[in-house]
C-alpha cells in the first residue's frame, strides 16, 4: 500500500511529493536545510535563465561553492544536436536488423529516450574526467567524441570497430576519450567507476566520474557497498540512475522496496548519508542543473551524489537473440508486449525527448525550424556513412580473438 504523502514537507523544500512532475527527493533536507539554501537559490537562478526548467529541481544537490552557469544558446545547439546523433545512432543500429539481416549476432539494447539524460549529464564532462556505463551504452561515447564509423563497426564486430571488433555492443570502450567502459552485467561499472574516482581523488586535479546505470542495478549488492564507500571516502562520482521504470521485463513497483511504497529510487541516498535527487530525464536542462551541481560538488571533494534520472526507454529491452540464420529483430516494448499498456508507451512517444526539445528551443528563439532540419540532415548523412563503413569493414582475424586477453 502506498505510503500517505506529507505534501507540506515537500512543499517546504521546494519540491513536490513523489509521483508529481514536480518531484524532488527529501534526504538530509533538516541537517542540511540551511547549507543547501544558497545552492538550491542558485540553482532557482539557473532555472530562471534556462527558461524550460521547473522551478523544483534539484533543491537537495549542493556543492559549497556552487557556481553552475546556464549553457548558453550555442551549446544549447549543441545540446540538441547530440541528442539527435544519438536517436538516429540508435535507429540506424535498430534497422540493421531488417537492412542488414544477420549483420548484429550479438544482443543489442538501445538508449532512444535517454538522450536527454544523457548529453544533459555529459555536458559538464572535460578532459580527464570518466565516464563508465551499461550494456545500454552507446549513446555516451558519441558525445564524448568517439567515432561513430568505428562504433558501428564494433557492433557489426569488425576489425574497424572501437575495440577492435572484440567487444560489440556491449562492450564499447574508448579509454583515450575517458569512456572507461561498460559492462553486460548488470551492476558491474558502478564498483568500477568508484575505482576511477578514487584513481581521480589521488590526482587532486578537480576530476569527477560519471557512473550510469538502471533502475533495476539499484538492486544490486554492488551498488549498496559501492555508495557506502563513495560517501565515506568522499569520492568524486556522480552516479546517474537512468531509471526507465522496468528491469528488463519487471516493473520498478513490482521489485523496488521504495518504488512500492510509492518513494522515488532517489532515497537510497539517504542510507549513505548523501544527496539524492530526482529529477525528469526527459528535459536535458533540467538534468544539466542537476548534475552540474552534483560535479561542482565533486570537483570540490563534497563526495557523490546520487541522480535519479526518470526516463522511458523508447524501445524493447533488447533484440531477439536467435540462433545464426535466423533474422534477429526488436520486438515491441514490454509495457505493451507483457502489461498490454499501449497507452502507457503511447504516452511516453508523445513526450520523448527529442523533438521536445527541439520545440522548446524553436519556441524560445534559439534554434529555427529550418536550422533544426539542416541539423537532422547533416546527422542522417553521418550515421549513412556510418553504417556503409561498418558493413564493408572486414572481420577480424579469428587468431585475434584471444588478443587483450590476460586472465
Ligand atoms: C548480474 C546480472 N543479473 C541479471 C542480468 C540480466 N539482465 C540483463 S539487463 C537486465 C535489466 C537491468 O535493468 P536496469 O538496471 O534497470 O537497466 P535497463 O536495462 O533498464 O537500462 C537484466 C536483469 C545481467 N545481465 N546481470
Ligand atoms: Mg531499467
Amino acid at each position: 500500500m502506498a505510503r500517505p504523502v506529507d505534501s507540506d514537507r515537500y512543499r517546504r523544500n521546494g519540491a513536490g511529493p513523489p509521483g508529481t512532475p514536480e518531484a524532488t527527493t527529501d534526504l538530509n533536507v533538516r541537517r542540511r536545510a540551511t547549507r543547501s539554501a544558497d545552492t538550491a537559490a542558485s540553482i532557482r537562478k539557473a532555472v530562471i535563465r534556462m527558461r524550460t526548467l521547473t522551478v523544483s529541481v534539484a533543491t537537495q544537490c549542493q556543492g559549497d561553492q556552487m557556481s553552475l552557469q546556464a549553457p548558453n544558446e550555442e551549446r544549447q545547439i549543441w545540446i540538441y544536436t547530440q541528442m539527435l546523433r544519438i536517436r538516429e545512432f540508435e535507429e540506424r543500429v535498430k534497422r540493421t536488423f531488417t537492412e542488414h539481416p544477420g549483420v548484429i549476432r550479438g544482443h543489442t539494447h538501445l538508449g532512444d529516450g535517454t538522450e536527454a539524460s544523457i548529453v544533459g549529464s555529459l555536458c559538464h564532462f572535460r578532459a580527464g574526467d570518466a565516464a563508465l556505463a551499461t550494456y545500454r551504452c552507446h549513446g555516451y561515447p558519441l558525445v564524448l567524441g568517439s567515432d561513430p564509423k568505428a562504433m558501428m563497426a564494433e557492433i557489426y564486430g569488425r576489425v574497424d570497430g572501437l575495440c577492435k571488433g572484440l567487444g560489440g555492443s556491449m562492450h564499447l570502450t574508448d579509454v583515450k576519450r575517458g569512456f572507461l567502459g561498460t559492462s553486460g552485467i548488470v551492476g558491474a561499472g558502478i564498483p568500477h567507476a568508484a575505482g576511477a574516482a578514487w584513481a581521480a581523488q589521488i590526482r587532486k586535479k578537480a576530476e569527477v566520474v560519471y557512473c550510469f546505470f538502471g533502475d533495476g542495478a539499484s538492486k544490486q549488492g554492488a551498488f549498496h557497498e559501492t555508495l557506502n564507500i563513495a560517501s565515506l571516502w568522499k569520492l568524486p562520482v556522480i552516479f546517474v540512475m537512468e531509471n526507465n521504470g522496468y528491469n528488463a521485463m519487471t516493473t520498478s513497483e513490482q521489485e523496488d522496496a521504495n518504488a512500492a511504497n510509492g518513494e522515488p529510487l532517489a532515497v537510497k541516498a539517504r542510507a549513505y548519508s548523501m544527496p539524492g535527487v530526482t529529477v525528469d530525464g526527459a528535459d536535458p536542462l533540467v538534468v544539466y542543473a542537476a548534475v552540474g551541481a552534483a560535479v561542482e560538488r565533486a570537483r570540490v571533494g563534497a563526495g557523490p551524489t546520487l541522480v535519479e534520472s526518470k526516463v522511458y526507454r523508447l524501445s524493447a529491452h533488447g533484440n531477439i537473440i536467435a540462433p545464426p540464420g535466423v533474422p534477429l529483430h526488436y520486438p515491441e516494448h514490454e509495457a505493451i508486449t507483457v502489461f498490454g499498456k499501449r497507452e502507457e508507451y503511447e504516452a511516453a512517444l508523445r513526450g520523448d525527448p527529442v523533438p521536445r526539445f527541439r520545440a522548446t528551443l524553436i519556441k524560445a528563439g534559439v534554434l529555427s525550424a529550418a536550422r533544426a532540419n539542416e541539423l537532422g540532415e547533416q546527422v542522417t548523412k553521418e550515421m549513412d556513412t556510418a553504417v556503409n563503413f561498418a558493413v564493408k569493414s572486414p572481420f577480424p582475424k579469428p587468431e585475434s580473438a584471444l588478443d587483450n586477453v590476460y586472465a
